[in-house]
């Protein structure tokens, strides 16, 4: 559980739920999706990721991996968007969005375990195929975020981003391949499913779908994965995610 115990003297001071975010990042799309489904109130501090809002050693105190989102409630910190779902539920058990049975929860943990292994494969894809007509990122930009940023796998993502060389179009084809044997596994799992959570939509579902609407905006071909599609599409409908995802999308 991404428990994080900050110095910062702000944060004991954030009563109720306050989320630090930004529009476009699926990690917050996801507790977003969250809060909205559980029908909680918030407190938004949004963070734009471009402007490097995130890179401030004040927001390092508060997420010691300068990343979002990040969520504080009643003055405990939660990191990592996968346990910040977990936690809401925990929480605010109302609705609940994980099986009742033992089982049921084991195979969604592992669904969502997979998501959370999935993140740095949706984040070269949509750089390369969705962002990349709109962040420049030149050298001064590296530069800067070396100086502030502490996590190094971070700046080196940066550095490979903004050169677009070789080692860049490796990070690029790793991700493709990646890509496909993730899918091949998620449609599998809907064969025997109609959610990835199991019999109802849950938590594997909020988790996943921030990435499948990634995979649309970038125009990814999903023909050969048929059920993932359809289920990509029953999960968009929902009220939720037109005011937790949709809602943001310029
Ligand atoms: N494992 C983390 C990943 C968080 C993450 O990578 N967030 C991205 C946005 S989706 C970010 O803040 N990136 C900032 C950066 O790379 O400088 C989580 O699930 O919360």
């Amino acid at each position: 559980m991404g428990l994080y115990q900050s110095d910062h003297p702000d944060v004991p001071r954030m009563h109720g739920l306050h989320l630090f975010h930004f529009a476009m990042s699926n990690c917050s799309q996801r507790v977003r999706l969250g809060l909205e489904e559980k029908r909680l109130d918030w407190t938004s501090h949004h963070l734009n990721l471009p402007a490097n809002e995130h890179v401030s050693d004040d927001y390092q105190r508060i997420n010691p991996n300068g990343v979002v989102p990040t969520l504080v409630h009643d003055g405990q910190v939660v990191i990592e968007s996968n346990d910040i779902l977990v936690y809401l539920d925990e929480h605010f058990p109302d609705p609940p969005l994980r099986p009742a049975d033992a089982l049921g929860r084991a195979g969604m943990d592992a669904c969502i375990a997979e998501s959370s292994g999935f993140q740095p494969t949706i984040k070269v894809l949509s750089h390369e195929l969705l962002f990349r007509p709109f962040r420049k990122v030149g050298p001064e930009m590296v530069a800067l975020y070396e100086k502030a940023h502490r996590d190094a796998s971070l700046v080196s993502f940066l550095r490979d981003y903004a050169e677009n060389g070789d080692a860049w179009q490796a990070r690029v084809g790793d991700a493709q391949e990646v890509l496909q044997q993730q899918l091949a596994r998620l449609e599998s799992r809907l064969e025997a499913n109609p959610w990835l959570s199991g019999d109802a939509y849950g938590l594997a579902d909020i988790s996943w779908v921030v990435n499948a609407n990634r995979l649309k905006q970038a125009g990814v071909t999903l023909d050969e994965w048929p059920r993932f599609q359809d289920w990509g599409r029953r999960s968009m409908l929902r009220a939720p995610f037109e005011r937790a995802v949709a809602a943001y999308q310029p």
